[in-house]
C-alpha cells in the first residue's frame, strides 16, 4: 500500500569537510541545496548552490554538510530574500531573516512563513514537506512569552492566513532548535504533490498540544513520507504532551528511541520499506556537550555502524528537554 504520490525522491548525503567538494562535483547540477552546520562560518564556496549556514557547534567534527540531491537537473532562483531550487518534483528553499529589528520574533516567523507559502503557491510546489527552523535564544523570554512560543504564534498565523489547514495530514515534518547568535534561518523542502504525513500514537499531535505549551500550537507532523524516503521530525522524550524524565539524559534518550521506532513503524504501514539502517542519517541535538560520549555510545549500539550520526550542541525548544533527534531515512538502492 504505497499511498504517496511522489514517486521520485530526494537523497541526502551527510559529510564532514573533507569530502564535500568531491560529493558536490559528483552530483553537479543535481544538488537541491546544502545545509552546513558549524560554529563558525564554513569555508565553502557554494557557487550557484542554495546554501544555508546553521550556527551550531558540531561535536567531534568541524562541520557537518547535509547535501540534498535530486535525481533530476535542478534550477536555482533568488527572489525577495528566498533562495530556492526546483527539479520538477521538489523545491528546496533557504531563507535568512534578521529578526532583531524592529518587530520581534512572532512577526519575523509570520513574515517568513507567509513569504514561503506565497513562493510555494506561485512556483507550483504548494505542499510543504519538511521545515528546519533555527534562531537564537529559543528558551529566552520574549516580549510576553518564551521566544519559542512567539515563534509558534507567528508560524501558526501564517499557516492559517495562507490556507494551510492545520489538521491531520497537512502539516510538515519539522525541527526547531536554538542557536547562540545570528539570524532566523528557515530551510524547507516542498513538493509538487503531497507526501504522507506520519503521526505517533504515543504522542499528542503537536498541532493539538494544550494551551499550557503556548497560545498557538506548533505546526508539524512527526514525520513525512516523500516517495521512498522518510523525513523524521525532531523527536524527543515526550509522551502524550508531557516531557518525560526531566534531568536524565539517558532515560530521555530511551524514550526518544521508542518514539523513533513508533514513527518508523507507522511509516511502514504507509509503505515505507527501508530494510536496514544503511540509508539512515541522524542529527542529534544535545543541550549539554558533556553528554556526547554516553549518548553516542548508546546510539551506535542501537543503529550499528551504517547509520550516519552527527551530534550538535543546541538549545532544544522545551527547556526541560536534554536531547532531540531528527532523521532522514531512505531506502538503500543497489549501486548501478
Ligand atoms: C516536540 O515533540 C519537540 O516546533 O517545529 C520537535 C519538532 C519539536 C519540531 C517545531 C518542535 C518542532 O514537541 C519539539
Amino acid at each position: 500500500m504505497n499511498r504517496t504520490e511522489l514517486k521520485p525522491s530526494v537523497r541526502l548525503i551527510c559529510t564532514s569537510d573533507g569530502r564535500v567538494a568531491e560529493v558536490l562535483a559528483e552530483h553537479c547540477g543535481r544538488v537541491l541545496g546544502v545545509i552546513s552546520y558549524s560554529a563558525s562560518e564554513p569555508d565553502f564556496s557554494s557557487g550557484d548552490l542554495v546554501h544555508s549556514w546553521v550556527e551550531l557547534e558540531v561535536l567531534g567534527e568541524e562541520t557537518c554538510h547535509e547535501i540534498w540531491v535530486s535525481e533530476n537537473q535542478v534550477s536555482v532562483h533568488r527572489q525577495d530574500g528566498f533562495e530556492y531550487s526546483c527539479d520538477g518534483d521538489f523545491l528546496f528553499c533557504s531563507h535568512v531573516q534578521d529578526e532583531c529589528v524592529p518587530q520581534g520574533l512572532e512577526r519575523a516567523a509570520h513574515s517568513a512563513y507567509a513569504g514561503l507559502f506565497d513562493l510555494l503557491d506561485r512556483s507550483g510546489y504548494p505542499f510543504l514537506l519538511r521545515a528546519w527552523n533555527y534562531f537564537p535564544g529559543i528558551n529566552d523570554a520574549g516580549e510576553d512569552i518564551e521566544r519559542y512560543r512567539e515563534f509558534n504564534a507567528g508560524r501558526h498565523e501564517a499557516f492559517c492566513e495562507k490556507g494551510r489547514i492545520i489538521e491531520e495530514g497537512s502539516v510538515p515534518a519539522a525541527c526547531a532548535l536554538g542557536t547562540r547568535r545570528g539570524n532566523l534561518v528557515i530551510c524547507s523542502l516542498a513538493g509538487r504533490s503531497k507526501g504522507v504525513a506520519i503521526e505517533n500514537p504515543r504522542q499528542v499531535n503537536a498541532y493539538r498540544y494544550p494551551g499550557k505549551y503556548g497560545p498557538k500550537s506548533p505546526t508539524f507532523s512527526r514525520g513525512m513520507l516523500a516517495g521512498d524516503a522518510l523525513l523524521i521530525s525532531g523527536t524527543a522524550s515526550i509522551v502524550g504532551a508531557e516531557t518525560m524524565h526531566p534531568g536524565d539524559v539517558m532515560r530521555q534518550l530511551e524514550e526518544t528511541l521508542e518514539n523513533l521506532r513508533v514513527v518508523g513503524s507507522m511509516a511502514r504501514r504507509e509503505g515505507f520499506a527501508a530494510e536496514d539502517f544503511r540509508g539512515l542519517c541522524l542529527n542529534v541535538y544535545l543541550r549539554s556537550r558533556e553528554d556526547l560520549d554516553s549518548v553516542r555510545k548508546r546510539l551506535q549500539a542501537e543503529f550499528g555502524p551504517n547509520a550516519k550520526i552527527f551530534c550538535m550542541q543546541a538549545e532544544i525548544c522545551r527547556a526541560d528537554l536534554l536531547v532531540e533527534i531528527e532523521a532522514f531515512w531512505m531506502v538503500q538502492r543497489e549501486a548501478a
